[in-house]
């Protein structure tokens, strides 16, 4: 499946979780199948979505939800063994895997030889999950009752949907999540 599939297939099994996602055509798709106060979309800063939501899980209750990609995690590897070693029971992290860098034109990354799960478990990741491409219906039932930090590995294939811009300013997201967050 591409990536808005796994997108639409996982928000519509979550209830009212945050949710961080990935710079790019992620947050494009993200927001054209499901908008809600509670998500925030990461512009610009490719890489920090891990390390924002990892933050955002330590410093409040609700379970977090972050969308992520191959090419991003790769660029902020070290995020992942500060999040295992910091054990946020509340974060879940979804790689949405195409291997390449699918925003900006489909330049392949290494996630076709480098395996993102097996990194994950090496670092000590005691929760993953894998989806692979060959997977048509994504049960995200056990990710959501696992215990944090979890990690979901999901195969898509290259492709961006065709969606438009958010309509929003990055000021916008930010605040409008930020007052969610003080409710
Ligand atoms: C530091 C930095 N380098 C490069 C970019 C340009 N850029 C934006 S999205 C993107 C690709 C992201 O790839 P991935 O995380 O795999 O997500 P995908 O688009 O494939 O879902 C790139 C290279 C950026 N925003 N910031
Ligand atoms: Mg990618």
């Amino acid at each position: 499946m591409e990536r808005i599939k796994a997108l639409k297939q996982i928000t519509k099994q979550l209830k009212d979780e945050l949710v961080i996602c990935n710079i790019g055509f992620p947050s494009r798709e993200l927001y054209h199948v499901k908008d809600s106060f509670k998500h925030f979309y990461m512009l610009g800063s490719m890489g920090m979505a891990s390390s924002i939501g990892f933050g955002l899980a330590m410093a409040q209750e609700q379970k977090v939800i972050v969308f992520d990609g191959d090419g991003s995690l790769m660029m902020n590897l070290g995020s992942l063994i500060t999040i295992c070693n910091q054990n946020p029971s509340n974060l879940v992290l979804v790689v949405l895997d195409n291997e390449c860098y699918g925003s900006t034109g489909n330049q392949c990354t290494y996630a076709s030889v480098t395996d993102l799960k097996k990194v994950a478990e090496g670092v000590g990741f005691q929760n993953t999950f894998i989806y692979t491409e060959s997977v048509d219906k994504i049960d995200f039932t056990p990710v959501l009752k696992s215990q944090g930090p979890v990690f979901v590995h999901v195969k898509v294939k290259p492709g961006n949907a065709n969606v438009p811009v958010i309509p929003m300013e990055p000021e916008e997201i930010k605040e409008r999540f930020m007052n969610e967050l003080k409710k």
